[in-house]
Protein backbone atom coordinates (compact mmCIF):
# COMPACT_ATOMS: atom_id res chain seq x y z
CA UNK A 1 0.00 0.00 0.00
CA UNK A 2 1.47 3.38 -1.33
CA UNK A 3 1.76 5.98 1.82
CA UNK A 4 -1.02 8.23 1.51
CA UNK A 5 -3.18 11.70 2.69
CA UNK A 6 -4.89 14.15 1.64
CA UNK A 7 -2.09 16.52 1.09
CA UNK A 8 -0.34 14.05 -0.87
CA UNK A 9 -2.98 13.30 -3.50
CA UNK A 10 -3.38 17.16 -3.76
CA UNK A 11 -0.08 17.79 -4.77
CA UNK A 12 0.27 14.65 -7.35
CA UNK A 13 2.03 15.10 -10.42
CA UNK A 14 3.73 13.39 -13.16
CA UNK A 15 7.54 14.04 -13.70
CA UNK A 16 6.48 16.27 -17.14
CA UNK A 17 4.15 18.12 -15.22
CA UNK A 18 7.37 19.21 -12.70
CA UNK A 19 9.43 19.81 -15.27
CA UNK A 20 7.60 22.14 -16.95
CA UNK A 21 7.24 23.96 -13.68
CA UNK A 22 10.75 24.14 -13.23
CA UNK A 23 12.51 27.96 -14.56
CA UNK A 24 14.95 27.63 -17.48
CA UNK A 25 17.42 29.16 -15.50
CA UNK A 26 17.84 27.53 -12.66
CA UNK A 27 19.62 26.27 -9.17
CA UNK A 28 18.82 22.42 -8.26
CA UNK A 29 19.24 22.03 -4.69
CA UNK A 30 18.71 17.76 -4.61
CA UNK A 31 19.05 15.27 -2.01
CA UNK A 32 21.33 12.50 -2.36
CA UNK A 33 24.90 11.43 -1.51
CA UNK A 34 26.45 8.73 -3.09
CA UNK A 35 24.22 6.52 -5.33
CA UNK A 36 21.47 7.05 -2.48
CA UNK A 37 18.56 8.45 -2.22
CA UNK A 38 18.46 11.06 -4.89
CA UNK A 39 15.85 11.94 -7.43
CA UNK A 40 15.75 10.58 -10.48
CA UNK A 41 12.33 11.01 -12.93
CA UNK A 42 12.13 14.86 -12.10
CA UNK A 43 15.76 15.25 -13.81
CA UNK A 44 15.40 12.55 -16.42
CA UNK A 45 11.65 14.62 -17.39
CA UNK A 46 13.77 18.22 -17.09
CA UNK A 47 16.39 16.85 -19.66
CA UNK A 48 13.38 15.40 -21.92
CA UNK A 49 11.97 19.23 -21.93
CA UNK A 50 15.37 20.81 -22.39
CA UNK A 51 15.98 18.82 -25.43
CA UNK A 52 12.44 19.31 -27.29
CA UNK A 53 12.57 22.81 -26.17
CA UNK A 54 15.87 22.73 -28.20
CA UNK A 55 15.38 26.71 -29.78
CA UNK A 56 15.11 27.87 -25.63
CA UNK A 57 18.35 28.54 -23.16
CA UNK A 58 18.71 26.93 -20.22
CA UNK A 59 21.37 26.61 -17.19
CA UNK A 60 21.32 24.31 -14.35
CA UNK A 61 23.38 24.91 -11.46
CA UNK A 62 23.03 21.59 -9.38
CA UNK A 63 24.08 21.20 -5.90
CA UNK A 64 23.38 17.76 -4.02
CA UNK A 65 25.26 16.06 -0.78
CA UNK A 66 27.74 14.19 -3.03
CA UNK A 67 27.86 12.29 -5.97
CA UNK A 68 24.72 10.63 -7.24
CA UNK A 69 23.68 8.88 -9.73
CA UNK A 70 23.54 8.41 -13.59
CA UNK A 71 19.78 9.41 -13.53
CA UNK A 72 20.81 12.84 -11.77
CA UNK A 73 24.25 13.90 -13.06
CA UNK A 74 24.18 12.04 -15.94
CA UNK A 75 21.02 12.84 -17.22
CA UNK A 76 21.66 16.82 -16.46
CA UNK A 77 25.27 16.72 -17.63
CA UNK A 78 24.02 15.18 -21.15
CA UNK A 79 21.49 18.01 -21.80
CA UNK A 80 24.91 20.16 -22.24
CA UNK A 81 23.08 22.60 -19.48
CA UNK A 82 25.12 22.18 -17.02
CA UNK A 83 26.79 25.04 -15.74
CA UNK A 84 28.36 24.44 -11.95
CA UNK A 85 28.24 21.24 -9.86
CA UNK A 86 28.97 21.19 -6.24
CA UNK A 87 30.91 19.58 -4.65
CA UNK A 88 31.76 15.77 -5.06
CA UNK A 89 30.93 13.94 -8.24
CA UNK A 90 32.14 10.77 -10.04
CA UNK A 91 29.92 10.56 -13.11
CA UNK A 92 32.30 9.80 -15.94
CA UNK A 93 30.66 12.80 -18.30
CA UNK A 94 29.87 15.02 -15.91
CA UNK A 95 34.10 14.60 -15.19
CA UNK A 96 34.58 14.78 -18.94
CA UNK A 97 32.51 18.30 -19.11
CA UNK A 98 34.67 19.41 -16.02
CA UNK A 99 37.99 18.64 -17.57
CA UNK A 100 37.13 19.93 -20.54
CA UNK A 101 36.62 23.31 -18.87
CA UNK A 102 32.57 23.33 -20.07
CA UNK A 103 31.04 22.70 -16.82
CA UNK A 104 32.58 24.74 -13.51
CA UNK A 105 33.13 22.69 -10.70
CA UNK A 106 33.76 23.72 -6.73
CA UNK A 107 35.19 20.82 -5.55
CA UNK A 108 34.21 21.77 -1.40
CA UNK A 109 35.34 19.46 1.72
CA UNK A 110 31.99 18.40 2.60
CA UNK A 111 31.30 19.70 5.89
CA UNK A 112 31.72 23.67 4.47
CA UNK A 113 28.46 23.41 2.11
CA UNK A 114 25.97 24.30 4.70
CA UNK A 115 27.39 27.56 5.63
CA UNK A 116 28.66 28.32 2.38
CA UNK A 117 24.55 27.82 1.41
CA UNK A 118 23.54 29.40 4.96
CA UNK A 119 25.90 32.31 4.27
CA UNK A 120 24.58 32.93 0.74
CA UNK A 121 28.07 32.88 -0.98
CA UNK A 122 27.06 30.54 -3.72
CA UNK A 123 24.41 31.05 -6.36
CA UNK A 124 20.52 31.10 -4.70
CA UNK A 125 19.03 27.68 -4.61
CA UNK A 126 15.72 27.67 -6.57
CA UNK A 127 14.37 24.33 -6.08
CA UNK A 128 15.20 21.61 -3.98
CA UNK A 129 14.56 18.12 -5.63
CA UNK A 130 14.50 15.59 -2.72
CA UNK A 131 13.55 11.90 -2.73
CA UNK A 132 11.76 10.68 0.22
CA UNK A 133 9.31 7.79 1.32
CA UNK A 134 6.68 9.72 3.55
CA UNK A 135 5.41 13.54 3.49
CA UNK A 136 2.89 14.10 6.54
CA UNK A 137 -0.10 16.85 5.98
CA UNK A 138 1.48 19.47 8.23
CA UNK A 139 5.45 19.55 5.98
CA UNK A 140 7.25 16.54 7.66
CA UNK A 141 9.50 14.60 4.91
CA UNK A 142 11.22 11.78 5.60
CA UNK A 143 14.16 10.93 3.51
CA UNK A 144 15.74 7.40 2.18
CA UNK A 145 18.69 6.71 2.12
CA UNK A 146 20.99 9.36 2.48
CA UNK A 147 20.88 12.37 4.40
CA UNK A 148 23.64 14.87 2.77
CA UNK A 149 22.68 18.31 2.37
CA UNK A 150 18.93 18.14 2.12
CA UNK A 151 18.00 19.58 4.88
CA UNK A 152 20.09 22.66 4.15
CA UNK A 153 18.50 22.63 0.59
CA UNK A 154 14.49 22.52 1.43
CA UNK A 155 15.01 25.24 3.90
CA UNK A 156 17.03 27.43 1.49
CA UNK A 157 15.25 26.57 -1.98
CA UNK A 158 11.82 28.26 -2.89
CA UNK A 159 9.95 25.65 -4.01
CA UNK A 160 10.15 21.76 -3.39
CA UNK A 161 9.13 19.14 -5.15
CA UNK A 162 8.87 15.81 -4.24
CA UNK A 163 9.82 11.81 -5.53
CA UNK A 164 7.54 10.16 -2.90
CA UNK A 165 9.32 6.72 -3.92
CA UNK A 166 7.96 3.47 -2.29
CA UNK A 167 11.45 1.27 -3.16
CA UNK A 168 12.27 0.84 0.33
CA UNK A 169 9.85 -0.26 3.42
CA UNK A 170 8.10 2.66 5.63
CA UNK A 171 10.49 1.32 8.71
CA UNK A 172 13.00 3.47 6.73
CA UNK A 173 11.73 6.29 8.83
CA UNK A 174 13.47 6.58 12.09
CA UNK A 175 16.60 5.84 10.68
CA UNK A 176 17.35 9.36 10.11
CA UNK A 177 18.97 12.28 12.85
CA UNK A 178 18.30 15.62 11.37
CA UNK A 179 19.90 18.22 13.37
CA UNK A 180 22.19 21.46 12.03
CA UNK A 181 23.65 23.53 13.97
CA UNK A 182 23.22 27.55 13.81
CA UNK A 183 25.77 29.66 12.16
CA UNK A 184 24.68 32.99 12.73
CA UNK A 185 25.00 32.88 16.19
CA UNK A 186 28.40 31.80 18.29
CA UNK A 187 27.44 28.14 18.07
CA UNK A 188 26.40 25.90 20.73
CA UNK A 189 28.49 22.57 21.21
CA UNK A 190 26.88 19.60 19.08
CA UNK A 191 25.55 17.64 21.65
CA UNK A 192 27.15 14.44 20.36
CA UNK A 193 29.76 12.42 22.88
CA UNK A 194 28.85 8.88 21.40
CA UNK A 195 28.08 7.91 18.38
CA UNK A 196 24.76 6.28 18.99
CA UNK A 197 23.53 9.76 20.47
CA UNK A 198 20.64 10.61 18.55
CA UNK A 199 20.14 14.72 18.61
CA UNK A 200 17.70 15.70 16.51
CA UNK A 201 14.57 14.59 14.67
CA UNK A 202 13.84 11.39 11.75
CA UNK A 203 12.39 13.78 9.49
CA UNK A 204 12.85 17.56 7.79
CA UNK A 205 10.03 20.20 8.77
CA UNK A 206 9.11 22.43 5.87
CA UNK A 207 6.13 24.82 5.14
CA UNK A 208 3.54 23.57 3.18
CA UNK A 209 3.02 26.21 0.85
CA UNK A 210 6.45 25.70 -0.08
CA UNK A 211 5.67 22.05 -2.00
CA UNK A 212 5.21 22.60 -5.03
CA UNK A 213 4.62 19.13 -6.42
CA UNK A 214 4.73 15.22 -5.26
CA UNK A 215 5.54 12.69 -8.23
CA UNK A 216 5.29 8.62 -7.12
CA UNK A 217 8.30 6.45 -7.87
CA UNK A 218 9.53 3.32 -8.11
CA UNK A 219 12.88 3.85 -9.18
CA UNK A 220 15.83 2.30 -7.48
CA UNK A 221 19.20 3.97 -7.02
CA UNK A 222 22.26 3.20 -9.33
CA UNK A 223 23.37 -0.35 -8.92
CA UNK A 224 26.64 0.09 -6.64
CA UNK A 225 29.03 -3.59 -7.40
CA UNK A 226 31.46 -4.17 -5.25
CA UNK A 227 34.73 -6.18 -6.99
CA UNK A 228 36.15 -9.21 -4.64
CA UNK A 229 39.21 -7.37 -3.10
CA UNK A 230 42.39 -8.57 -5.15
CA UNK A 231 45.80 -8.96 -3.87
CA UNK A 232 47.02 -5.29 -3.10
CA UNK A 233 43.46 -4.69 -1.10
CA UNK A 234 44.17 -7.79 0.59
CA UNK A 235 48.03 -6.73 1.61
CA UNK A 236 46.90 -2.64 2.29
CA UNK A 237 44.43 -4.41 4.81
CA UNK A 238 47.32 -6.68 6.26
CA UNK A 239 49.60 -3.54 7.28
CA UNK A 240 46.38 -1.82 8.50
CA UNK A 241 45.32 -3.83 10.85
CA UNK A 242 48.61 -5.39 11.99
CA UNK A 243 49.54 -1.30 12.89
CA UNK A 244 46.45 -1.03 14.59
CA UNK A 245 47.08 -3.99 16.97
CA UNK A 246 50.67 -2.10 17.22
CA UNK A 247 49.05 0.66 18.37
CA UNK A 248 46.49 -0.97 21.14
CA UNK A 249 49.67 -2.58 22.98
CA UNK A 250 51.60 0.78 22.84
CA UNK A 251 48.40 2.27 24.85
CA UNK A 252 47.32 4.95 21.80
CA UNK A 253 44.30 3.06 20.97
CA UNK A 254 42.06 2.09 24.16
CA UNK A 255 41.37 -2.19 23.95
CA UNK A 256 37.83 -0.93 22.88
CA UNK A 257 38.94 1.00 19.85
CA UNK A 258 37.81 4.11 18.59
CA UNK A 259 35.66 4.79 16.13
CA UNK A 260 36.22 3.91 12.29
CA UNK A 261 35.40 6.30 9.63
CA UNK A 262 36.15 4.70 6.28
CA UNK A 263 36.47 5.77 2.60
CA UNK A 264 34.83 4.39 -0.30
CA UNK A 265 36.14 1.95 -3.04
CA UNK A 266 37.75 -1.51 -2.45
CA UNK A 267 40.48 -0.93 -0.22
CA UNK A 268 38.04 0.17 2.05
CA UNK A 269 35.93 -2.57 1.79
CA UNK A 270 38.92 -5.24 1.95
CA UNK A 271 39.82 -3.22 5.32
CA UNK A 272 36.90 -3.35 7.16
CA UNK A 273 36.32 -7.11 5.25
CA UNK A 274 39.52 -8.30 6.38
CA UNK A 275 38.73 -7.14 10.14
CA UNK A 276 35.53 -8.98 10.25
CA UNK A 277 37.56 -11.94 9.32
CA UNK A 278 40.33 -11.55 11.58
CA UNK A 279 39.74 -12.83 15.49
CA UNK A 280 41.73 -10.80 16.85
CA UNK A 281 39.19 -7.95 16.13
CA UNK A 282 36.68 -7.54 17.94
CA UNK A 283 33.07 -5.37 17.79
CA UNK A 284 33.91 -1.85 16.48
CA UNK A 285 31.80 1.33 16.16
CA UNK A 286 31.71 3.23 12.98
CA UNK A 287 31.21 7.19 12.58
CA UNK A 288 31.79 7.59 9.12
CA UNK A 289 30.01 9.61 6.16
CA UNK A 290 29.00 6.16 3.60
CA UNK A 291 28.18 3.12 4.60
CA UNK A 292 29.11 -0.05 1.62
CA UNK A 293 28.47 -3.74 1.55
CA UNK A 294 31.56 -4.22 3.92
CA UNK A 295 29.23 -3.43 6.90
CA UNK A 296 27.56 -6.15 6.29
CA UNK A 297 30.68 -8.46 6.39
CA UNK A 298 30.83 -7.03 10.57
CA UNK A 299 27.48 -7.54 11.17
CA UNK A 300 27.82 -11.14 10.07
CA UNK A 301 30.94 -11.89 12.77
CA UNK A 302 28.85 -10.13 15.80
CA UNK A 303 31.81 -7.25 14.85
CA UNK A 304 29.91 -3.63 14.59
CA UNK A 305 28.24 -2.14 17.66
CA UNK A 306 26.61 0.86 15.67
CA UNK A 307 27.49 2.69 12.81
CA UNK A 308 26.59 6.49 11.80
CA UNK A 309 26.93 8.06 8.55
CA UNK A 310 24.99 10.06 5.75
CA UNK A 311 24.72 7.56 3.32
CA UNK A 312 23.75 3.75 2.71
CA UNK A 313 25.37 3.11 -0.38
CA UNK A 314 24.72 -0.83 -0.72
CA UNK A 315 24.53 -2.72 -3.81
CA UNK A 316 21.39 -4.76 -5.01
CA UNK A 317 22.19 -7.55 -3.03
CA UNK A 318 23.69 -5.07 -0.17
CA UNK A 319 19.78 -3.42 -0.48
CA UNK A 320 18.01 -6.60 -0.13
CA UNK A 321 19.85 -7.42 2.85
CA UNK A 322 19.22 -4.02 4.36
CA UNK A 323 15.05 -4.37 3.45
CA UNK A 324 14.83 -7.57 5.12
CA UNK A 325 16.40 -6.52 8.67
CA UNK A 326 14.95 -2.90 8.38
CA UNK A 327 13.08 -3.12 11.61
CA UNK A 328 16.01 -4.71 13.66
CA UNK A 329 18.98 -2.42 12.31
CA UNK A 330 17.21 0.57 13.49
CA UNK A 331 19.38 0.50 16.67
CA UNK A 332 22.53 -0.10 14.63
CA UNK A 333 22.51 2.40 12.06
CA UNK A 334 22.00 6.46 11.93
CA UNK A 335 21.88 8.73 9.21
CA UNK A 336 22.95 12.09 9.58
CA UNK A 337 23.40 15.31 7.69
CA UNK A 338 26.94 15.32 6.50
CA UNK A 339 27.53 18.86 8.21
CA UNK A 340 27.29 16.18 11.25
CA UNK A 341 28.92 13.30 9.96
CA UNK A 342 31.60 15.25 8.96
CA UNK A 343 31.88 18.40 11.53
CA UNK A 344 35.42 18.15 12.89
CA UNK A 345 34.12 18.96 16.35
CA UNK A 346 32.47 15.69 16.64
CA UNK A 347 35.11 13.90 14.60
CA UNK A 348 38.05 15.64 17.25
CA UNK A 349 35.51 14.68 20.04
CA UNK A 350 34.99 11.28 19.15
CA UNK A 351 38.82 10.36 18.32
CA UNK A 352 38.35 8.59 15.19
CA UNK A 353 40.01 6.49 13.21
CA UNK A 354 39.76 7.84 9.83
CA UNK A 355 41.08 5.45 6.53
CA UNK A 356 40.73 7.00 3.04
CA UNK A 357 41.98 5.84 -0.30
CA UNK A 358 44.77 8.64 -2.41
CA UNK A 359 45.61 8.88 -6.04
CA UNK A 360 49.32 9.86 -4.78
CA UNK A 361 51.63 10.80 -2.15
CA UNK A 362 54.80 12.40 -1.98
CA UNK A 363 57.78 11.84 -0.39
CA UNK A 364 57.26 13.73 2.34
CA UNK A 365 53.91 12.76 2.64
CA UNK A 366 51.62 15.46 1.05
CA UNK A 367 48.66 13.65 -0.66
CA UNK A 368 46.42 14.13 -3.63
CA UNK A 369 43.08 12.56 -3.85
CA UNK A 370 41.84 14.45 -6.14
CA UNK A 371 43.66 15.63 -9.30
CA UNK A 372 44.97 13.13 -12.21
CA UNK A 373 48.35 14.84 -13.51
CA UNK A 374 47.89 17.73 -11.37
CA UNK A 375 44.90 19.25 -13.99
CA UNK A 376 41.68 16.81 -14.04
CA UNK A 377 39.75 16.32 -11.84
CA UNK A 378 38.61 12.51 -10.56
CA UNK A 379 35.74 13.26 -8.16
CA UNK A 380 36.40 15.18 -5.71
CA UNK A 381 37.80 15.92 -2.13
CA UNK A 382 34.71 15.06 -0.68
CA UNK A 383 35.05 14.35 3.01
CA UNK A 384 38.58 12.87 3.33
CA UNK A 385 39.79 16.36 4.15
CA UNK A 386 37.55 16.47 6.96
CA UNK A 387 38.18 13.35 8.36
CA UNK A 388 41.86 13.73 8.20
CA UNK A 389 42.55 16.78 9.18
CA UNK A 390 40.61 15.94 12.21
CA UNK A 391 40.52 12.46 13.63
CA UNK A 392 42.90 11.30 16.19
CA UNK A 393 44.59 8.70 13.43
CA UNK A 394 44.35 9.31 9.72
CA UNK A 395 45.26 6.75 7.61
CA UNK A 396 45.86 6.71 3.83
CA UNK A 397 45.77 3.84 1.97
CA UNK A 398 46.80 3.31 -2.32
CA UNK A 399 47.94 0.56 -4.31
CA UNK A 400 51.74 1.41 -4.91
CA UNK A 401 51.02 1.60 -8.93
CA UNK A 402 48.60 2.56 -11.31
CA UNK A 403 48.07 2.22 -15.50
CA UNK A 404 49.81 -1.25 -15.39
CA UNK A 405 52.88 0.16 -13.44
CA UNK A 406 53.30 3.38 -15.61
CA UNK A 407 52.32 5.16 -12.70
CA UNK A 408 53.97 5.05 -9.65
CA UNK A 409 51.75 6.45 -6.26
CA UNK A 410 54.79 7.82 -4.70
CA UNK A 411 56.27 10.46 -6.40
CA UNK A 412 58.79 12.93 -5.47
CA UNK A 413 56.46 15.83 -5.57
CA UNK A 414 52.37 16.19 -5.64
CA UNK A 415 50.83 17.38 -8.47
CA UNK A 416 47.92 19.03 -6.15
CA UNK A 417 48.00 18.37 -2.54
CA UNK A 418 44.33 18.07 -0.75
CA UNK A 419 46.01 16.45 2.15
CA UNK A 420 49.31 18.09 3.29
CA UNK A 421 52.29 16.88 5.69
CA UNK A 422 50.92 18.52 8.75
CA UNK A 423 47.87 16.82 8.47
CA UNK A 424 48.42 12.85 6.94
CA UNK A 425 50.17 10.63 9.74
CA UNK A 426 50.35 7.04 7.89
CA UNK A 427 50.90 5.81 4.41
CA UNK A 428 50.21 2.37 3.48
CA UNK A 429 50.71 0.97 -0.06
CA UNK A 430 50.88 -3.26 -0.47
CA UNK A 431 54.26 -2.46 -0.12
CA UNK A 432 54.18 -1.62 3.71
CA UNK A 433 53.25 1.37 6.08
CA UNK A 434 55.28 4.32 6.76
CA UNK A 435 54.13 5.81 10.11
CA UNK A 436 55.29 9.46 9.47
CA UNK A 437 53.92 10.65 13.09
CA UNK A 438 57.07 12.65 14.83
CA UNK A 439 59.64 12.54 12.09
CA UNK A 440 61.19 15.79 10.07
CA UNK A 441 61.12 15.31 6.43
CA UNK A 442 64.16 13.58 5.51
CA UNK A 443 62.82 10.64 8.08
CA UNK A 444 59.50 10.81 6.12
CA UNK A 445 61.01 10.56 2.66
CA UNK A 446 63.28 7.77 3.86
CA UNK A 447 60.42 5.66 5.17
CA UNK A 448 57.99 6.39 2.54
CA UNK A 449 60.51 5.11 -0.17
CA UNK A 450 61.71 2.04 1.29
CA UNK A 451 58.60 1.15 2.73
CA UNK A 452 55.68 2.34 0.59
CA UNK A 453 57.20 2.61 -3.27
CA UNK A 454 56.71 -0.13 -5.62
CA UNK A 455 60.54 -1.53 -6.64
CA UNK A 456 60.37 -0.82 -9.97
CA UNK A 457 60.37 2.79 -8.39
CA UNK A 458 62.19 2.63 -5.32
CA UNK A 459 65.84 3.33 -6.91
CA UNK A 460 64.37 6.26 -8.94
CA UNK A 461 62.85 7.55 -6.14
CA UNK A 462 65.99 7.75 -3.60
CA UNK A 463 68.01 9.24 -6.49
CA UNK A 464 65.79 12.23 -6.82
CA UNK A 465 66.00 12.17 -2.75
CA UNK A 466 69.90 11.85 -2.62
CA UNK A 467 69.95 14.51 -5.54
CA UNK A 468 67.47 16.74 -3.45
CA UNK A 469 69.26 16.26 -0.09
CA UNK A 470 72.92 17.05 -1.95
CA UNK A 471 71.91 19.87 -4.17
CA UNK A 472 68.37 21.50 -2.84
CA UNK A 473 69.60 25.04 -1.26
CA UNK A 474 67.45 24.31 1.57
CA UNK A 475 67.87 21.47 3.54
CA UNK A 476 64.66 21.12 5.60
CA UNK A 477 62.94 19.78 3.05
CA UNK A 478 65.28 18.97 0.06
CA UNK A 479 63.65 19.42 -3.38
CA UNK A 480 65.40 19.80 -6.43
CA UNK A 481 62.32 22.50 -8.31
CA UNK A 482 63.69 21.78 -11.60
CA UNK A 483 62.87 17.91 -11.39
CA UNK A 484 60.07 17.73 -9.00
CA UNK A 485 57.65 16.67 -11.72
CA UNK A 486 59.70 15.05 -13.79
CA UNK A 487 57.72 11.76 -12.91
CA UNK A 488 54.69 13.51 -14.39
CA UNK A 489 55.92 15.22 -16.88
CA UNK A 490 57.67 11.56 -18.13
CA UNK A 491 53.97 9.88 -18.07
CA UNK A 492 52.64 13.27 -20.09
CA UNK A 493 55.47 12.79 -22.57
CA UNK A 494 55.63 9.07 -23.14
CA UNK A 495 53.12 7.77 -21.09
CA UNK A 496 54.74 6.27 -18.52
CA UNK A 497 56.44 7.87 -15.85
CA UNK A 498 59.74 4.92 -16.04
CA UNK A 499 62.46 6.60 -18.25
CA UNK A 500 63.21 4.43 -21.53
CA UNK A 501 65.60 2.25 -21.63
O1 LIG B 1 41.46 4.62 -13.11
O2 LIG B 1 39.55 3.15 -13.46
O3 LIG B 1 40.60 4.34 -15.39
O4 LIG B 1 41.82 2.47 -14.23
O5 LIG B 1 42.29 6.30 -10.71
O6 LIG B 1 41.54 4.29 -8.91
O7 LIG B 1 42.47 2.31 -7.76
O8 LIG B 1 40.11 2.20 -8.77
O9 LIG B 1 40.70 3.57 -6.71
O10 LIG B 1 38.15 3.73 -6.92
O11 LIG B 1 39.39 3.56 -4.72
O12 LIG B 1 39.47 5.64 -6.10
C1 LIG B 1 41.33 8.49 -4.70
C2 LIG B 1 39.90 8.40 -6.74
C3 LIG B 1 40.53 6.31 -5.52
C4 LIG B 1 38.87 7.89 -4.48
C5 LIG B 1 40.17 7.80 -5.37
C6 LIG B 1 43.44 5.84 -11.42
C7 LIG B 1 43.22 4.32 -11.49
C8 LIG B 1 41.73 4.28 -11.77
C9 LIG B 1 40.58 5.01 -9.60
P1 LIG B 1 40.81 3.56 -14.13
P2 LIG B 1 41.17 2.99 -8.08
P3 LIG B 1 39.33 4.05 -6.08
C10 LIG B 1 34.58 9.18 1.14
C11 LIG B 1 35.93 9.87 1.16
C12 LIG B 1 38.66 11.28 -2.68
C13 LIG B 1 37.43 11.46 -1.88
C14 LIG B 1 37.37 10.64 -0.64
C15 LIG B 1 38.47 9.33 -4.22
C16 LIG B 1 41.19 5.44 -10.95
O13 LIG B 1 39.07 7.23 -3.28
O14 LIG B 1 37.80 9.96 -5.02
O15 LIG B 1 38.32 10.02 -0.23
N1 LIG B 1 38.90 9.89 -3.06
N2 LIG B 1 36.22 10.64 -0.02
O16 LIG B 1 43.99 3.73 -12.51
C17 LIG B 1 46.51 8.87 -12.21
C18 LIG B 1 47.46 8.24 -10.18
C19 LIG B 1 46.44 7.27 -10.04
C20 LIG B 1 45.48 7.19 -11.05
C21 LIG B 1 45.02 5.73 -9.48
N3 LIG B 1 48.41 8.38 -9.27
N4 LIG B 1 47.45 9.02 -11.27
N5 LIG B 1 45.50 7.99 -12.13
N6 LIG B 1 44.62 6.21 -10.66
N7 LIG B 1 46.13 6.36 -9.08
C22 LIG B 1 33.60 9.45 0.02
C23 LIG B 1 33.02 10.81 -0.10
O17 LIG B 1 33.61 11.75 0.23
C24 LIG B 1 31.69 10.97 -0.67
Amino acid sequence: MPVTNPFIESKLKTADEIALLLPREVTIGASGFTPAGYPKVIPKAFAKRIESESSKTFSINLYAGASTGEELDGVLAKTGALRLRIPYQSNSYLRNLINTGKTDFIDMHLSHVVKYIEHGLLPEIDVAIVEAIDVSSDGKIYLTTSSGMSATYLKAAKEIYIELTDIHPIELKGYHDIYLPDHHSKGLAIPIHNVEDRVGLPYIQVPLEKIKGIVRTSVPDAAVEFKAPDSDCLQIAEHVLSFLQHEIKKGRIPKEYLPFQNGVGNIANAVLGSMAKDSSFHEIQMYTEVLQDSVFDLIDAGKLTVASTSALTFSQKGLKRFHENIGEWKSKFIIRPQEISNHPEVIRRLGLIAMNTALEVDIYGNVNSTHVMGTSMMNGIGGSGDFTRNSHLSIFMTPSLAKKGDISAIVPFVSHVDHNEHSTMIIVTEQGLADLRACPPKKRAELIIQKCAHPSYRPLLMEYFEDAVQNSPGKHSPHILSKAFSFHERFIATGSMKPRA
